[in-house]
């Protein structure tokens, strides 16, 4: 879909909730006619409806004959969602009574709108800027309560904020600095000179501190890969089982039960994860398992943390020394499990270790409080805390500061004006991008068609 395909300037229809039978489905309507044409469509005087009242009455076809009974809620621009003139119908939630009334709005003069496009019109009517739009999406598809929270505080515009005050404390170091272009010869006092260095020193340490919130904004937000690992029989499988809290994978004293991958959400520390369960590794002839030991090592490698697990009730043997060798320390937490029949046959040099028994269930609670650690490694988030949670703001923050360190380097070398200049209106062009001034339309699409219809 692309952003041209939007109707500018025309009334558009969709409907608003999932697919499928339920008690109410809502309509929208919005843009200049949706009085108008709500009007034709219903058996009260929509156009005498004050903003924000619901009414009770019928839509009716072209001959006058009930559609359906419904509620019918006004709201007059700019007081919408979109900034334009809405109307919502709630009408019975079959699929059939919906597209019925749907049709009927079309018949009446509306267009179908496409993903996204109440949101664009909001977007257009500055009702939203790019950052809070953006949010409205990671609200609908947030899997885990921080994520939501997250979402919601960038909907309310808190990053919108914080980008915004960058902006301003720069403008004053930007206006001096197009004023020494246009009068070189006047030179920068020196006085100036250390206060502008001082100002965008300070500024390019916080747009740094706010660019160091995306390793925690992207787990909040997309959710993180957890995959167990071990020799065959250490109970992997078991452990899915018990995090899971039900019998999702088959457990047997068989060396190589497990020959695929499997998969399964799990919600944690306030994240969502995906966890995978793996072939248990080892030298193999057997052709299928051959098959499932290279996936799970591909998981290793892709995974965002690895429970590498050991066999407490047996000495180390090659295969798990292998493993230990290849996992990455740094996103490995290492597991002696089977613990209710021995204590570990040695003390392993490993940063993040616990000893649990997947099978009584004991230790599960420190294998939590592990994980949450090793994912919140500078701290868990606060519930007010902006995260930067899309790449595409991590860029335009990377690039600002970018920017910005070139002016600061450009001062100190005594670089020329209209180069440090330049700089700095780069600086200021990236962070305009996270709020959508002069964003190319590609990004508005790119954004926009990601959007559920009807929103
Ligand atoms: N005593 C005890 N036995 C366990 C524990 N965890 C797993 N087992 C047993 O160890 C055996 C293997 O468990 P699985 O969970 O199938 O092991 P796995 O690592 O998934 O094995 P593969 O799929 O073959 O790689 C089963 O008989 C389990 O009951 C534990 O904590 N304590
Ligand atoms: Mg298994």
């Amino acid at each position: 879909m692309q952003i041209h395909q939007y109707k500018k300037g025309s009334t558009i229809a969709a409907i608003a909730t999932p697919p499928g039978e339920g008690a109410i489905s809502v309509i929208r309507i919005s843009g200049p006619q949706a009085i108008s044409i709500a009007q034709k469509i219903f058996s009260g005087p929509v156009a005498a409806y004050k903003t924000h009242t619901a009414h009770y009455g019928q839509v009716q076809d072209r001959q006058g004959h009930s559609i359906d009974h419904v509620l019918l809620l006004v709201f007059r621009a700019p007081r919408s969602y979109t900034g334009e003139e809405t109307v919502e119908i709630h009408c019975h939630g079959g699929s059939l009574v919906t597209r019925r009334v749907l049709e009927r709005i079309v018949e009446a003069g509306a267009q179908p709108a496409l993903p996204g496009e109440f949101t664009f019109q909001a977007f257009l009517n500055g009702k939203v800027d790019l950052a809070q739009a953006e949010a409205v999406q990671q609200l609908i598809a947030s899997k885990s309560e921080l994520a939501r929270q997250s979402a919601s505080l960038q909907l309310e515009g808190a990053l919108s904020k914080k980008i915004r005050q960058f902006q301003l404390d720069l403008t004053q170091s930007a206006a001096i600095l197009e004023a020494w272009v246009d009068f070189p010869e006047e030179g920068l006092e020196f006085a100036t000179m250390d206060e502008i260095l001082g100002t965008l020193e300070e500024i390019c340490q916080r747009m740094r501190r706010l660019e160091a919130t995306f390793d925690n904004g992207k787990a909040i937000h997309e959710g993180l890969t957890l995959c167990l690992l071990g020799a065959p029989n250490v109970g992997k499988s078991s452990l899915m089982n018990a995090l899971l809290g039900k019998d999702r994978a088959i457990v047997t004293d068989i060396a190589g039960t497990t020959r695929d991958l499997i998969e399964e959400d799990l919600r944690l520390a306030g994240l969502s994860f995906k966890l995978l369960d793996t072939a248990g590794i080892r030298e193999t002839e057997e052709r299928i398992e051959q098959e499932g030991i290279r996936r799970s090592r591909s998981a290793m490698e892709s995974a965002d943390l690895i429970l590498l697990l050991l066999d407490a009730s047996r000495p180390l043997e090659p295969n798990d020394r292998e493993l230990l060798a290849a996992a990455p320390q740094g996103k490995t937490l290492l597991i002696w499990n089977k613990i209710d029949l021995a204590p570990p046959p040695e003390d392993l040099a490993w940063d993040h270790t616990i000893h649990l028994s997947a099978k009584e269930g004991q230790g599960l609670e420190q294998l939590q409080s592990s994980i949450e650690r090793m994912v919140w490694k500078k701290g868990p988030p606060s519930k007010e805390e902006v995260v930067i949670s899309s790449l595409r703001h991590y860029q335009a923050l990377t690039e600002a500061i970018q920017h910005c360190e070139t002016v600061i380097q450009g001062l100190r070398q005594n670089v020329s004006p209209e180069f440090i200049a330049f700089d700095m209106r780069s600086c200021l062009h990236q962070l305009g991008t996270i709020l959508g001034t002069n964003v190319s339309e590609d990004i508005l699409s790119s954004i926009f068609s990601q959007f559920c219809l009807g929103k």
